[in-house]
C-alpha cells in the first residue's frame, strides 16, 4: 500500500529505529537527522515517516505531509541558526539529479556560502 514501510529502504529503517541516526527533530509525520556525509556545516535531512520514492510522489499522495516536511525544514534552519545567513532546501529527484536514496527527503544546507546554480 502507498506510504507503507519498505523492507529494503534505509530511511524506513531510520524511522523504525533499526538503523541509528542523529535525530535533531521529530514530528508526528516526519523525522529530521544529520546527513552522514555532510556537505555544509548544517546538513540535515527531513524525511516523511511514510515511504514515497521522492518528494513529488509524496506531495501527490499526502500533500499535508509534504507541507510538514517543508515546515520542519524551516524549523531545522531556525534551530541551527542559519535563517539569517540563508539556507537551501534541496529535493534531488531521480538518479540523474543525484538522488541516491529513494525515500523522499529534503536536504537542509546552511552555514556556508551556497553557489548558484548548484552543480
Ligand atoms: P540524495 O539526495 O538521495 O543523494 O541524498 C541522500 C543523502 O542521504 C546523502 O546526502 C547521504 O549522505 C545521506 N545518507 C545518510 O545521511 N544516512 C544514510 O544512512 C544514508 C545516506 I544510506
Amino acid at each position: 500500500m502507498a506510504g507503507e514501510p519498505q523492507p529494503d529502504c534505509l530511511f524506513c529503517k531510520i524511522v523504525s529505529g533499526d538503523i541509528p541516526a542523529t535525530i535533531v527533530r521529530e514530528s508526528a509525520t516526519t523525522v529530521a537527522f544529520r546527513d552522514i556525509n555532510p556537505q555544509a556545516p548544517t546538513h540535515v535531512l527531513v524525511i516523511p515517516k511514510a515511504h514515497y520514492p521522492d518528494a513529488a510522489s509524496l506531495a501527490a499522495a499526502e500533500p499535508e505531509t509534504a507541507a510538514d516536511v517543508l515546515r520542519e525544514a524551516g524549523l531545522v534552519a531556525a534551530d541551527e541558526k542559519v535563517t539569517g545567513s540563508g539556507y537551501r532546501i534541496v529535493l534531488n529527484t531521480g538518479s540523474g539529479a543525484g538522488q541516491t536514496v529513494f525515500h523522499a527527503h529534503a536536504h537542509v544546507l546552511g552555514g556556508r556560502g551556497l553557489q548558484w546554480p548548484p552543480g
